[in-house]
């Protein structure tokens, strides 16, 4: 790097750049916040935007600065409307940050393009949505500031200063003029969906991911960013899970109910900590019909705090508790990272369940019964296997006393997913919302709370574990046909024969509680049928034409394995043995690829080769918030990540945050040091990148 040719080297000579141009500012100096994940948190002034910053080159090494609301979701059509095309638009990496901006990774700003000497910044692009706001958060050079200023002045007095061009314009495709064309292109696909068998292979993973979603008839996309269509096979399977879960919350006397989803500001304001970090996410009602409402209301984010006013009034004496309560609901929270079907919408499904105790004890014992609960959800339902974990400090809902997790690790790119939670609330919102009752012996105490929840995420990771090169692999139990019949015509065999053999032995398997169907349309081959169920991930096939009619056999082909075999039919009552064992084997693969993305470390070195082999790492730890803090900005610095921009969106950070603390873990001994900072470890944690 020419230091000569540096203007602005850091952040004091930014400011004083600013105060030199007449520029106002707020200034706020903090942590360093490398992604617009980390921004948001900061406390801004009403009426402020955080700007995300990304820097595109292009084949000629032309870059392209972006400067877009943090919510914006960019698209990549507007490309076209600056004649340029988004195909050869590349986001820009750290050798390049250093070339053209003098700056890194997570330090990408307007103010550092001063620093482009030889003017390799070719247009700056500002999201219109920007023009909405009073004032602009930016980091002057350094990420460990942030300034708001008016874009008026970064427009007319720092761009200008530096004779620097820039365009305003719409980022996002929804609204862009060229929706129509983007409407063509998604028929195209739905053409594409119809005819044609999975293109992709499933180490092309997220690609893959939204192809097998579709084909697989699981979803349908919606023109609400962030929101999907669920169609019934991927609606059977929340079904399946919701059926599977309520049976077990019955014999721990747990109630369903329904709470309303509208909820006034000011309860929702009213537990600060818990809600502090989660405000910008919340959706709110403003207007009904042509007229504003007078307070508006949010839509829930969760219900701690429309359920638990009326827990008060439910619970006065010891008598009146447990109460256990569950609730089977949408949720809205308005995320503004990149979406994926399931992992992360912004409407999403699940349960809540929340119970208040009269002990500690009984309080704890709770929370735990429902982490193996959801163990067995994931174990025995999806054949996905979890690690049962304590969230650390930091990671915790923080409302709570303490969360416990199931989390998996996704084998194809070991990243971590959050399966469900189940928290220990401790007296946190009984003395909140004066949750209290007269023990036995008339005193006056606050009930001990917990509160838990599994959404369709679960079914998202269970695509990702089974699915494979030809579609989606469904695990037995959650699958809407365990069995589909195919008959198998041919010219000299005698169809209406055929047929009733078919029906026969469908018959034959609903009465053995199998879920089966009959796929005897005249207008399919059977070829296409194979490739249609087998996408769709239907577990077994069977297959009956003129051999089989002759010797009264059927031929079973098994999806997850495709083994091939014939049965007789007197030996049908096999089939729900046999779909046993195909969930078993699924399950027990699906934990041996799990296995195989958890390393262990014992220091830096091998803490970060792992990571950028795709592992989540366990290692010994101190416990300590700021030991978890250097390591997670200190892995982000480090990443060599190259899959983590989709779309040109940069989808999740490069840095590894804390999974959880397993619950089972070998002892600690004394003397034995954290793996980054050699002070005395308490407990082994489990590192990664995460969803
Ligand atoms: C988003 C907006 C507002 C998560 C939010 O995990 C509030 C929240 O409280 C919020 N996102 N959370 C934490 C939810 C905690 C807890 N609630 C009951 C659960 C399980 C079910």
């Amino acid at each position: 790097m020419d230091n000569n040719n540096i203007l602005l080297q850091n952040k004091q000579a930014c400011l004083e750049y600013l105060t030199k141009l007449g520029i106002n500012y707020i200034v706020h100096h903090h942590d360093p916040v490398p992604t617009i994940n980390d921004v948001v948190k900061i406390q801004m002034t009403d009426g402020t935007a955080y700007v995300k910053n990304l820097l595109y080159v292009d084949k000629k090494s032309n870059y392209y600065l972006i400067l877009a609301n943090h919510t914006t979701q960019v698209g990549k059509l507007f490309w076209k409307t600056l004649g340029l095309s988004s195909g050869n638009m590349r986001l820009s990496k750290e050798e390049q940050i250093s070339e053209a901006l003098k700056s890194s990774k997570g330090n990408v700003n307007p103010f550092a393009v001063a620093n482009d000497s030889n003017n390799l910044v070719k247009n700056i692009i500002i999201d219109e949505e920007l023009t909405k706001f009073k004032k602009l958060a930016l980091h002057p050079i350094e990420n460990t500031t942030t300034v708001e200023i008016s874009l008026d002045d970064l427009q007319n007095k720092f761009l200008k200063a530096l004779n620097k061009q820039y365009t305003v314009i719409q980022l996002t495709d929804e609204a862009s003029e060229q929706q129509l064309e983007y409407q063509k292109e998604l028929q195209k696909d739905q053409q594409n969906l119809q005819t044609l068998a999975i293109t992709i292979k499933k180490s092309d993973f997220s690609e893959w991911y939204q192809q097998v979603i579709r084909k697989a008839e699981l979803i349908e996309y919606y023109d609400v960013s962030g929101c999907y269509i669920l169609r019934p096979w991927a609606y059977f399977i929340w079904e399946q899970i919701q059926r599977y879960f309520d049976d077990l919350i019955r014999i721990e006397d747990v109630e369903n109910t329904y709470f309303p989803m509208f909820l006034q500001a000011k309860h929702l304001n009213k537990e600060k900590t818990h809600v502090d970090g989660f405000k910008a996410e919340v959706a709110w009602v403003t207007k009904y019909g042509e007229s504003d409402l007078n307070e508006p209301l949010a839509i829930r984010p969760t219900s701690e705090t429309i359920m638990y006013p009326a827990f008060a009034k439910w619970v006065q004496s010891h008598r009146d508790l447990p109460l256990k309560v569950n609730q089977w609901t949408n949720i809205v929270r308005w995320e503004f990272k990149y979406p994926t079907p399931f992992i992360r919408t912004r409407e999403f499904l699940w349960q809540e369940g929340h119970t208040a105790h009269s002990t500690k004890e009984e309080a704890v014992k709770q929370v735990y019964t429902i982490l193996d609960f959801y163990e067995q959800v994931y174990g025995e339902l999806l054949a996905v296997p979890v690690i049962k974990g304590i969230k650390t400090e930091s990671e915790k809902f923080a409302g709570g006393d303490f969360t416990t997790t199931v989390e998996t690790i996704i084998p194809q790119n070991g990243r971590g997913l959050q399966g469900a939670t189940s928290h220990h609330l401790g007296q946190n919102f009984s003395k909140m919302f004066e949750i209290n009752f007269e023990d036995d012996k008339k005193q006056k105490a606050y009930a001990w709370q917990t509160s838990w929840g599994l959404t369709t995420r679960s079914i998202g990771a269970m695509i990702m574990f089974h699915g494979d090169d030809k579609g989606l692999v469904l695990p037995p139990r959650i699958a809407k046909y365990q069995i589909v019949i195919i008959p198998i015509i041919h010219k000299d065999i005698d169809e209406k024969q055929l047929n009733e053999r078919c029906e026969q032995i469908k018959q034959m398997l609903i009465k053995q509680k199998l879920r089966v169907h009959l796929d005897n349309r005249d207008n399919y081959s059977p070829g296409w049928k194979f490739n249609k169920w087998e996408q769709k991930g239907v577990p077994i096939r069977l297959e009956i034409g003129p051999g089989e009619l002759k010797n009264n056999e059927v031929r079973v082909v098994q999806r997850f394995d495709n083994k091939k075999y014939q049965i007789k039919i007197e030996e049908l009552n096999q089939l729900n043995q046999i779909l046993d064992n195909i969930h078993n084997a699924m399950f027990e693969k699906a934990k041996i690829e799990l296995n195989q993305r958890i390393k262990q470390a014992d220091n830096w070195k091998e803490f970060m080769t792992q990571l950028n082999q795709r592992n989540t790492i366990l290692t010994k730890w101190c416990e300590r918030q700021q030991c978890e803090q250097q390591v997670k900005d200190k892995s982000g610095m480090e990443s060599k990540e190259k899959d983590s921009e989709i779309d040109g969106q940069v989808q999740l950070t490069g840095s590894a945050k804390t999974l959880c603390m397993p619950l089972k873990q070998d002892e600690i001994k004394d003397g034995e040091k954290c793996f980054h900072c050699d002070q005395q470890a308490k407990r082994y944690v489990l590192w990664g990148r995460s969803y």
